[in-house]
C-alpha cells in the first residue's frame, strides 16, 4: 500500500522527462496515485502522451492555463473520467524572453501581464477549478517557486515579480481553501537544468554559483523535488498549508 494509493492527481507543466513536473508525476507514481496530465500545444502533446502511458495514465487533455475556457473543460474532463480529485501540482511559468535579458525597469505592460497571468494566476483559476473536486476533505495542492521571489538574481525580473505573487497566493488560497480540508504549499527549488532553463543566457554559472555556495555543495535534481511534492501532497503533510518549502541544498540560508 503506497502513500497515495486510490488518490487522484492532475499534473500541470509536464514538457519533457526533464521537467520538475515530471520528477514531480514519478515520485507521485510510485506511491500509488493515479495522475492526469495537460499539454499547452500540439508539439508538446507529442511529448506528454508516451510519459504519461509510462506511467499507466490515460488521461491526457489540453491546458493552455491563460485560457478559462481550457481551465473549465479540463475540470469538466477531470469530473467526467475520475469523478474527483485529491492532487494538483501546478508546475507552470513563462516571461517573455526578453523580459529575461534586459534590466527589470524596462519591463513592457504587456509583458509585465504575460508573465503575472501565466506563472501566478493561473494557480488561482487552477485551485478554483480544482476545488470543487476535492471532495475527500484532504485535498493538496503544490506550485513550484524560486528564490527570486523573494531577494534580486540578476536577470530572473519580472519572473521574480510573478514568483512574489505566486508566493503571496499560496498564503491567501491556503487562507480560503483551508475549511474545505484543502491544503496549499509551494517548493521553492534551486536551479535545475530544465527546458524553461534552457533559454537562460549565463545558466550554466547559475548552476555553478549555487554549487559552491549551497551548505550541501551541489545543485538538487528533480527526484528530490518530486521526493518533497510527495511529503507535500500525502496525508505526511496533513498539518502543512500555506508554507514554501526549500529543496536547494540550503542555499538559501547563506547570508555571505
Ligand atoms: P519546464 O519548461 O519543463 O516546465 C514549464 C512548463 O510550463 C512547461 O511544461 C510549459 O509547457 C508550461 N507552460 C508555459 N506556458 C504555459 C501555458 N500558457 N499554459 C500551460 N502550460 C504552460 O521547466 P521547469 O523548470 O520544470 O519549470 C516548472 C516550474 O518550476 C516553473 O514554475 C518554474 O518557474 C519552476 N522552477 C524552476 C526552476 C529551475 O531552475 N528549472 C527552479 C525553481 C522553480
Ligand atoms: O522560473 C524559472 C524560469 C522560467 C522561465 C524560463 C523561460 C525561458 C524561455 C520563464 N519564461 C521563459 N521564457 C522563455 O522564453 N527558473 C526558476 C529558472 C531560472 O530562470 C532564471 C534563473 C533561473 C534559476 C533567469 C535568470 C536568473 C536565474
Amino acid at each position: 500500500m503506497g502513500l497515495l494509493t486510490g488518490k487522484t492527481g492532475l499534473v500541470v507543466g509536464v514538457a519533457n522527462d526533464r521537467s520538475i513536473a515530471w520528477g514531480i508525476a514519478r515520485a507521485l507514481h510510485a506511491e500509488g496515485a493515479d495522475l492526469g496530465f495537460t499539454y499547452p500545444v500540439p508539439a508538446i502533446e507529442e511529448r506528454v502522451r508516451p510519459l504519461a502511458t509510462s506511467l499507466g495514465s490515460r488521461f491526457v487533455e489540453p491546458c493552455d492555463v491563460t485560457r478559462d475556457g481550457d481551465i473549465d473543460a479540463l475540470f469538466a474532463k477531470v469530473r467526467e473520467v475520475f469523478g474527483h480529485l485529491d492532487i494538483l501540482v501546478h508546475a507552470v511559468a513563462f516571461a517573455n524572453k526578453e523580459d529575461l535579458k534586459e534590466p527589470y525597469v524596462s519591463t513592457s505592460r504587456e509583458g509585465f501581464r504575460i508573465a503575472l497571468d501565466v506563472s501566478a494566476y493561473s494557480l488561482v483559476a487552477l485551485a478554483r477549478g480544482a476545488a470543487p473536486l476535492m471532495t475527500g476533505r484532504n485535498g493538496s495542492i503544490v506550485t513550484m517557486t524560486y528564490y527570486g521571489a523573494e531577494k534580486v538574481m540578476p536577470g530572473y525580473n519580472v519572473m521574480g515579480v510573478a514568483k512574489a505573487a505566486l508566493e503571496a497566493s499560496v498564503k491567501y488560497l491556503a487562507h480560503d481553501l483551508g475549511p474545505q480540508g484543502i491544503r496549499v504549499n509551494a517548493i521553492s527549488a534551486g536551479p535545475i537544468r530544465t527546458l524553461a532553463a534552457a533559454g537562460i543566457s549565463g545558466f550554466k554559472s547559475m548552476l555553478h554559483h549555487a554549487e559552491e555556495k549551497a551548505p550541501l555543495r551541489r545543485n538538487v535534481s528533480t527526484e528530490e523535488v518530486g521526493k518533497t511534492a510527495l511529503y507535500l501532497l500525502s496525508d505526511l503533510a496533513s498539518g502543512v498549508t500555506g508554507e514554501i518549502v526549500y529543496v536547494d541544498a540550503g542555499y538559501h540560508v547563506m547570508g555571505a
